[in-house]
């Protein structure tokens, strides 16, 4: 496999513009699954025309050239250089018009990128740098050119052929083949290119935009779907629609193209006006697809159509700018989901997953700001940091400014950018000019890698009736970065009393302020603020709705995070005290359990857990996430040198203990919650499950579970309350398991996303026999290495959600995952530095653990022709 062979780091700094405009490119593909024919025709044009004759450079991969012309004359050896994944063409004239005919061979494409072949169809994934693999081009972010399209296949074989844009054009030629031609009227970088050619089944729907265009929906699927996509296509239309109420945008061409595939290697790709999606994230009927599949769909349609404006009207000058567009679209259907969704559960999982996922990877080898400086291999920066923090960053420009300055922001971006490829420094600049206001302390957002630690302390002075609050925030230094400045934080917070009340908030200084939640700006490393006023020492609400993307240290008593469970109207807070209640539980009993103590259950921590299940005015959806024990890598996080088996023993036992003496109220809320209602696929349903499972999974710890899990998967109607059920009877080892899992088996043997889910289930399994059952259930016909889902499914849910499993003592975890590692790297290079990632915080474990996870890194970098993409991930871990 030929990766970045040279292995070489790419600078930032070293940015320079393209010398040549593409005025035009035209492509031709004569199509066939083994071998296929690109003829392309290109117009160079000097930017800087009394220049002289000027070399063109361009890049390809794994391309078998057959003839390159320059104005017609045909280019013969010394007329070019091929340099690895260069090409030379020596002083081109300053209009020049290149004509290249390559063959490529989608069929032996395992690394899905380029144009490949996924079951009977053909497809391409272009993003970053893929569309070097279909011919050659300027492949950089910053050459934007029209394109024409014209397909040509067997009309039989490849009755439907798509491109990007409009159709113009389509004829029948000799011995049954056909041909299609597109064009796309907007300019766009390379990697926006797409094209499908199968024999694919469709749905179609419209939307009318506000400006009156009726653009045609079509989401293209394999036959047997065709009864999948009914909420995909809602999502898509709800999405259309909230990006014109909130945005003030609309969609800017006749049609609108998604394409289903089980084999692609991330979530989605928004090819302008032909989206390519995971089929995980179109196809849903109820009993196929959960809760949380149905509101992924939501949020990835939603993410890919505002790409239309946030990538593609304004794309990025170079890949060191990803999060321009990525940390902007996330943000966006971050929102759109709030809007769609409830707004606060919808918050609290993004800031778990920013929690479980993005804090990691800021305190481990991989560790770069949201605009790297530098990469090897750019595939390996579709990050969390880069999406997720990302996003992050942006909501603080939206804190800052409110939603009319950050509207007023969009807009003055639009305006100036549309049809352009810009950088972070042009999206922060369009904010300041649009709220005459200077953001260049902010920008430090940008360059700055790493978790800001806050420490809050605090003092109550009982005579003055004063209340000083001391934040002090440093960031640790990171493995990317040893100097760390202080960064702008907003900063929300309310007091509280005993009882629970907001106070009116005053500073000192200050005339009167009824205000009782602020906003403060923190900027230095040291701030202090008094509060005048104040009659009782009150409970600190601070970083509502997390303000910011940082740790907060505070040390609450647990009377102070009862009031705040209790009694704070920020839902983060409120959550945030449970959370913050249970895992000082459970890492207490786990330090109990490595002293040779015996684990006792809190009873405040039972208390507080009465005290929210009693709320009968809650939302179903956020009493759920308050009843979610913290995820044992959120608590590895906390420990030092982390105990594998101590925090499993230990939140296994706070689990135990909370079902135990809550198990009236768990059986009272299951008994009201399991109502036999047919399925809805309403918000209120959604949550209403959401509860429901979330009992259930308490009462599994009981006597009366593992009958409840039998028969809820009985009369189950929908994929969420089956998988939820037999989930727990795996968990608690039932009897009843394997007849569950047999029995789904046969039902969905032929249904490659539901079988996803069963291997996940068995993936999940804690304890030491699951590595055997993987390695047996790699053999099984539905799994297959060369799928991504089924990697992700069975040896990525091992290794990255399985911690007794991946980390047995004995290595057996760690072995088995090396192994995997090395045989997918020459099948799919991407997908392989994905699962290598698993290894990366082995520095984080005891001593038996590091010595094992490091021979095993290792043994994978001494493999001879490793690509660049695992290089650059084993080669930082060891470093
Ligand atoms: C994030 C995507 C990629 C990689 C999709 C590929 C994308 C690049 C693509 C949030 C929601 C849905 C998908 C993704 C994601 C990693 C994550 N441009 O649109 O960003
Ligand atoms: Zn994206």
């Amino acid at each position: 496999m030929k990766q970045n062979e040279a292995g070489d780091v790419i600078y930032r700094k070293n940015y320079t513009a393209y010398p040549w405009n593409v005025k035009h490119l035209d492509l031709h593909f004569d199509i066939g699954a083994e071998t296929t024919t690109v003829h392309a025709q290109m117009e160079f044009q000097q930017k800087n025309d009394d220049h002289g004759p000027q070399d063109i450079v361009l890049n390809g991969s794994d391309l078998q050239l057959v003839s390159l012309k320059l104005n017609d004359r045909i280019l013969g050896k010394d007329d070019y250089i091929v340099d690895g994944e260069q090409l030379t063409i020596r002083d081109a004239p300053a209009k020049s018009v290149l004509k290249t005919e390559v063959l490529i061979h989608p069929a032996a494409n395992t690394a899905l990128e380029g144009l490949y072949l996924s079951g009977e169809f053909l497809l391409t994934q272009c993003e970053a740098q893929g569309f070097r693999k279909i011919t050659w081009f300027p492949d950089r972010p910053d050459v934007m050119t029209t394109y024409r399209v014209t397909l040509e296949a067997d009309k039989s074989e490849f009755p439907v052929l798509l491109s990007n844009g409009n159709e113009t054009n389509r004829g029948d030629l000799p011995d049954q083949r056909h041909w299609v031609s597109w064009e796309d009227p907007f300019p766009k970088p390379a990697y926006l290119f797409a094209l499908v050619a199968g024999d694919l089944a469709l749905v179609q729907d419209h939307f009318t935009t506000r400006s009156g265009r009726v653009v045609t929906l079509k989401i293209y699927v394999e036959a047997e779907n065709l009864d999948r996509c009914e909420h995909a296509m809602e999502s898509l239309i709800n999405a259309m629609r909230w990006d014109e109420d909130r945005f003030d945008l609309e969609y800017d061409l006749d049609v609108y193209h998604i394409i289903a595939t089980n084999d692609f290697n991330m979530g989605a790709m928004e090819n302008k006006s032909l989206n390519i999606f995971n089929s995980k994230y179109v196809l849903a009927r109820p009993d196929t697809a959960t809760d949380v599949d149905y509101q992924g769909i939501e949020g990835v349609i939603g993410h890919e159509y505002f790409h239309n404006w946030t990538g593609n009207r304004v794309t990025c000058q170079d890949w060191f700018q990803l999060t321009l567009k990525e940390g902007l679209t996330v943000f966006r259907d971050e929102e759109f989901s709030a809007d769609m969704q409830s707004r606060a559960v919808k918050r609290i999982q993004v800031i778990r997953d920013l929690r479980i996922r993005q804090f990691p990877e800021d305190d481990g080898p991989m560790a770069h700001p949201i605009r790297p400086d530098q990469y090897v291999e750019i595939n390996n920066f579709y990050t969390a940091t880069v999406y997720q923090k990302g996003a992050a960053i942006i909501r603080m420009y939206h804190t800052l400014l409110g939603e009319s300055g950050f509207q007023k922001g969009m807009k003055l971006y639009f305006a100036r950018h549309d049809g352009q490829a810009v950088s972070c420094d042009d999206f922060l600049a369009a904010m300041e000019d649009a709220n005459n206001t200077s953001l260049e302390r902010f920008a430090r957002w940008y360059s700055q890698s790493g978790t800001p630690q806050v420490t809050v302390t605090d003092h109550y002075d009982a005579t003055a009736r004063t209340y000083t609050l001391t934040l002090e925030q440093s960031t640790p230094r990171t493995s990317d970065q040893l100097e760390k400045q202080p960064l702008v934080l907003p900063f929300e917070l309310a007091l509280l009393t005993a009882a629970g009340d907001e106070l009116p908030l005053q500073l000192e200084g200050e005339a009167g302020n009824a205000a009782t939640s602020r906003l403060l700006i923190v900027e230095d490393a040291r701030q202090e603020y008094i509060f005048t006023n104040i009659p009782e020492a009150p409970v600190p609400s601070l970083f509502r709705d997390f303000s910011a993307p940082v740790k907060i240290y505070y040390d609450y008593s647990k009377q102070q995070l009862a009031t705040l469970i209790k009694h704070d109207s920020d839902a983060y807070v409120r959550w945030d005290a449970a959370q913050r209640m249970s895992a000082n539980a459970i890492l207490e009993q786990c330090q109990r359990r490595a002293d040779g103590l015996v684990m006792q259950l809190d009873a405040d921590l039972v208390e507080a857990f009465r005290g929210v299940l009693s709320d009968q005015q809650a939302d179903p959806a956020l009493l759920a996430e308050a009843i979610t024990l913290p995820d044992e890598d959120y608590l590895a996080d906390q420990m030092k040198v982390v105990d594998v088996d101590g925090i499993h023993a230990a939140r296994l036992f706070i689990r135990k203990g909370l079902a135990v003496g809550l198990e009236t109220l768990f059986a009272d809320h299951y008994a009201g919650l399991n109502d036999g209602a047919a399925y809805q696929k309403s918000a209120l349903a959604m949550a209403r499950r959401s509860l429901k499972n979330i009992c259930l999974s308490y009462l599994l710890e009981t006597e009366s579970g593992e009958a409840l899990a039998t028969s809820q998967i009985q009369f189950s109607d929908n994929m969420t309350d089956t998988l939820a059920a037999i989930r727990g009877l795996i968990f608690i080892d039932s009897t009843q398991a394997d007849t569950a899992l047999s029995d789904f088996e046969r039902k969905w043997i032929d249904d490659t996303l539901v079988m996803d889910k069963w291997f996940i289930m068995q993936a999940i399994k804690p304890g030491l026999n699951t590595v055997n059952k993987v390695r047996d259930l790699m053999q099984h016909p539905a799994f297959s290495i060369k799928n991504p889902n089924k990697v992700r499914a069975l040896i990525g849910v091992f290794a990255m959600l399985n911690p007794t499993g991946f980390h047995a003592a004995d290595g057996s975890g760690y072995k088995f995952h090396a192994d995997r590692v090395i045989e997918l790297d020459p099948i799919n290079p991407q997908i392989a530095a994905r699962m290598a990632a698993a290894f990366n915080r082995w520095k984080r474990y005891d001593e038996g653990r590091k010595v094992l996870m490091k021979a095993e890194l290792q043994r994978i970098s001494s493999v001879a022709m490793l690509s660049g993409d695992v290089t650059e991930i084993v080669a930082k871990a060891l470093r």
